[in-house]
């Protein structure tokens, strides 16, 4: 797979906004892919879309302008290994994703000795699944320090990629995996592949990813620490706010889980910025002010006040995410005008990222830490809950494509790096083999 950086790519931007450059200047009208459109009036659907402010607009061209180009460079990672399109048949029986925090002591474990097994399942190992691991890695592509490749860390590997292609041309669209419409697809996508490898690496065939439902943070009254999730026997402790603390302890790391490819200090949607090596797993659980705990319940339950899958013109900046669920479920907010928040999304699914901090923030390679996989679960749950409830309108407008009345037509095809896998076949989630024991519902 070879493809040119032929566009400014966003995020280099959160480089800039790390190390608190004030927002002004530049407004170069060349900055803006999008400019032109016009965000604001009424929606086919009805909703009363506000326009883009000249303030928000302003951030994001600085961000954009923030962050240079890649021209000339193809992309690395993550091709050649052998993989499996959708399953031809589901299975007999559908795995059933359930809360983290009703998990047995016994199911917990089991979750945790599966990401582990996974960083051990090396290329050419022995066990089942290890010819999976044999993938193109970054850190052989951009003369780094290659690591053993494995089953965890190809998962790692094909999301820093996502990042990096980012605004680049695929398949003839841009923003492929984020910011745009495939962003729930190919997460989608991503964890069925990733629940199948930890089902077969652990020998449990009925075996399903648990989701964090992030109104568990809520239920003792203290969002910012998520005692539920945060476990020293399990997913492990929060991390801490300085940074010589915030390495990760507990059982994952005492089994040996660290982070073989990471990034660091440079733009994160550029090759620049990865590093190969061996480091601990970081995280700053609730330490940034503007991100107090993650999405409650009230927040969820908005999703269903959104009767169209995503609106033109499909991006972070502009789309309207009163009109889009997946600019909402996203996080992105078009009147926004703090720049953390213009760049990284402060809702729903960025604010997950935002409040958990470390690895799970401004990288992209933030799966390294596998609270990424439950937290993208419960985005996956919501997009499930937000489908059943327009199947079950009655609506037939609203029951088109299995509850995803607006998805666009130009991005119905390939999943980046998974291009034998039409976003459209990710739509039916149950025919994939799995279901969620409890769906949010409207109020
Ligand atoms: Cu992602």
């Amino acid at each position: 797979m070879k493809m040119d950086y032929d566009r400014r790519l966003l995020a280099g931007a959160l480089v800039a906004l790390l190390a608190g450059v004030a927002c002004g200047g530049d407004d170069d009208p060349g900055m803006v892919d999008a400019g032109g459109v016009d965000a604001g009036g009424v929606d086919a659907s009805g909703v009363d879309a506000s326009p883009v402010t000249p303030e928000h607009e302003q951030v994001c061209m600085q961000i954009e302008a923030g962050v240079g180009t890649h021209d000339g460079l193809d992309v690395p990672g993550v091709s050649g290994a052998p993989r499996w399109g959708i399953p031809d048949t589901p299975p007999a029986t559908r795995r059933v994703r359930r809360s983290w925090s009703t998990l047995t002591d016994q199911d917990k474990q089991a979750v945790i000795d599966a990401f582990v097994a996974l960083k051990n399942i090396t290329v050419d190992s022995g066990d089942p699944g290890s010819a999976r691991a044999d993938y193109t890695s970054f850190c052989d592509e951009l003369g780094l320090t290659p690591y053993p490749r494995n089953l965890y860390d190809f998962y790692v590997e094909a999301h820093a990629n996502a990042f990096i292609s980012m605004m680049t041309q695929y398949q003839g669209v841009t923003r492929m995996a984020h910011m745009g419409p495939q962003f729930l697809p190919w997460h989608r996508y991503l964890l069925l592949r990733l629940e199948a490898d930890m089902a077969e690496a652990i020998g449990d065939p009925d075996f399903a990813l648990p989701y964090w439902d992030w109104t568990d943070c809520y239920d003792d009254g203290d969002p910012s620490t998520c005692a539920p999730l945060f476990e020293r026997d399990y997913l492990g402790t929060p991390g801490a706010c300085d940074d010589a603390q915030a390495a990760v302890e507990g059982y994952l790391v005492d089994q040996g889980f660290a982070l073989n490819i990471y990034t660091d200090g440079q733009p994160i949607f550029h090759p620049d910025s990865i590093r190969c090596g061996t480091r601990p797993l970081l995280r700053k659980v609730g330490c940034l002010p503007q991100v107090q705990g993650p999405a409650d319940g009230a927040a969820i339950a908005q999703v269903f006040d959104r009767e169209v899958y995503d609106s033109a013109p499909y991006d972070d900046c502009y789309t309207e995410e009163d009109v889009s669920f997946r600019q909402y479920l996203e996080g992105f907010d078009n009147d926004d005008t703090e720049p953390l928040c213009v760049a990284a999304g402060c809702k729903m699914h960025g604010r997950g990222h935002v409040y958990v901090g470390g690895d799970m923030q401004f990288s992209s390679a933030n799966p390294n830490d596998p609270i990424f996989f439950l937290h993208h679960a419960q985005v996956d749950r919501v997009w499930a809950a937000w489908q059943e409830a327009n199947l079950a309108s009655g609506d037939a407008a609203r029951m088109a494509d299995y509850g995803n009345p607006g998805y666009p037509d130009e991005y119905r095809g390939g999943l980046f790096n998974f291009s034998d896998v039409p976003a459209s076949d990710t739509f039916d989630y149950k025919a994939l083999g799995y279901e969620y024991d409890t769906l949010p519902t409207p109020q």
